[in-house]
């Protein structure tokens, strides 16, 4: 599958790329948008708001059912999206790639199907106390009811997975070990070729939550080395309510349908039903088909983006970021990763964090606050929640600079 950019970066360049997202030029509160939430999700470029828009003006049909001309289109192009994704990322095969809503319905897949079809009392499922709630509350469901275990992997104060602790917690009983890429509470990056490797001494299989890494560098699930990847579309510069669960053949093949409907059968009858094969046995239902065509788009878009440059300018917005954090007195990094992805995580001593974000928010910068769906990260290291600020490639060394005005000014405002 060749990836053909709409057009192409040829130094990076964040004020270029900037242009190419509407949303960007506005005022916010009086002030020009600083737009720091990309974890939670990220902006729209044009490109892919003309792939959705020009779906329903032209091509809008239900797929793999009608013999007309529009549902032809609009198999097409849907199923042509989905290479796009496994071009992106890595897969062997187009039929690898199955659709869900989005990061958290691609774990509840897998924890469902998998989990029930496999797991046993006395079972052991591994999740790190980095973890978003949706990669530990699938699987606590899928514990209760199959009565295997979740076991937590131990975290250094610096917000890393302590491997010494994932190795001593492997043995026969582990059948999954699942992390993430990326954390999105600290950044932390973490060594997933290490974590491959301990978890296959025990033969355990490994899920990646890739919600958080794959818009900042390239990913490939062949070489990762994982047995499931799953991502989310809208954190990829694509639409909400689309994601993808990406898994090692052999693995989907013997997995059991998760929801029951239209797509994924073969034939209906009383009393039995036969599935399709892959990927359809796991997508019942009319899809999210202008959800896909413009995820495709945004991952065509990234065709044209040098991928390597744009990983550089966010490790020197965060680089900048850890300088101008140092010299603000009361300001406490939270997480200290020793490889961390463009996301920065604080708190401001005698304020509570929503205090900052909303005081941020008047001055036009877009942060989050609060437990970023990990409370057990929040308990481990003892605090309530944090302010975090996470880049993406339209960030500029000037957003740095006014997220720090702005933090300089609440801090005025609270002393
Ligand atoms: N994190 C954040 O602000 P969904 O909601 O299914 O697209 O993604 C869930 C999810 C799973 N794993 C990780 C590592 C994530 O960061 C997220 C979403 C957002 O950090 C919203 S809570």
């Amino acid at each position: 599958m060749t990836v053909r950019p709409m057009h192409t970066v040829a130094a990076f360049d964040a004020e270029r790329v900037r242009r190419d997202f509407p949303i960007l030029a506005q005022q916010v509160n009086g002030h020009p948008l600083v737009y720091l939430d990309n974890a939670a999700t990220t902006q729209k470029p044009e490109c892919v708001i003309e792939a959705i828009a020009n779906y329903y003006r032209r091509d809008n049909a239900n797929v793999h059912r009608g013999v007309h001309t529009l549902s032809d289109r609009a198999t097409h192009s849907f199923e042509q999206a989905r290479h796009a994704l496994a071009g992106f990322l890595g897969s062997p095969r187009p039929e690898q790639v199955i659709w869900t809503s989005g990061t958290t319905a691609a774990i509840n897949l897998v924890a469902y199907s998998w989990g029930h079809s496999t797991l046993k009392p006395g079972d052991r499922v591994l999740v790190s106390w980095l973890e978003h709630h949706s990669n530990i509350v699938p699987w606590q469901l899928v514990a209760a009811a199959t009565g295997a275990e979740v076991v937590p992997i131990p975290v250094t104060d610096d917000g890393e997975i302590d491997l010494e602790a994932l190795a001593g917690l492997l043995d026969a009983r582990v059948k999954m070990v699942a992390v993430n890429h990326v954390s999105n509470a600290l950044g932390t990056v973490n060594p997933v070729a290490e974590i491959v490797r301990l978890a296959k001494s025990v033969d355990a299989l490994v899920l990646l939550d890739g919600a958080q890494s794959v818009a900042h560098w390239p990913v490939d699930v062949t070489s990762l080395g994982c047995d499931f990847f799953v991502m989310s579309g809208h954190k990829l510069f694509g639409p909400t309510g689309t994601g993808v669960l990406w898994g090692r053949e052999h693995l989907l093949e013997a997995m059991p349908p998760f929801l029951g409907g239209g797509e994924m059968i073969d034939r209906v009858g009383f009393p039995t039903t036969t599935f399709s094969g892959l990927p359809f046995k796991f997508e019942a239902g009319t899809p999210n088909i202008a959800g896909a065509i413009g995820l495709a788009a945004a991952v065509d878009y990234l065709g044209g983006i040098d991928r390597r440059a744009a990983a550089e300018h966010e490790a020197a917005l965060l680089a900048r970021t850890l300088e101008l954090a140092a010299e603000v007195d009361g300001l406490r990094r939270i997480g200290r990763p020793a490889h961390a992805a463009g996301i920065f995580s604080f708190l401001l001593e005698g304020t509570h964090p929503s205090d900052v974000g909303m005081l941020l928010d008047q001055q036009g910068i877009a942060v989050r606050t609060g437990h970023h769906c990990a409370q057990p990260l929040m308990d481990r290291l003892g605090i309530p929640g944090t302010v975090r600020a996470s880049y993406s490639i339209y960030n500029t060394q000037e957003d740095v600079t006014r997220l720090f005005e702005g933090i300089r000014k609440a801090k005025r405002l609270f002393a």
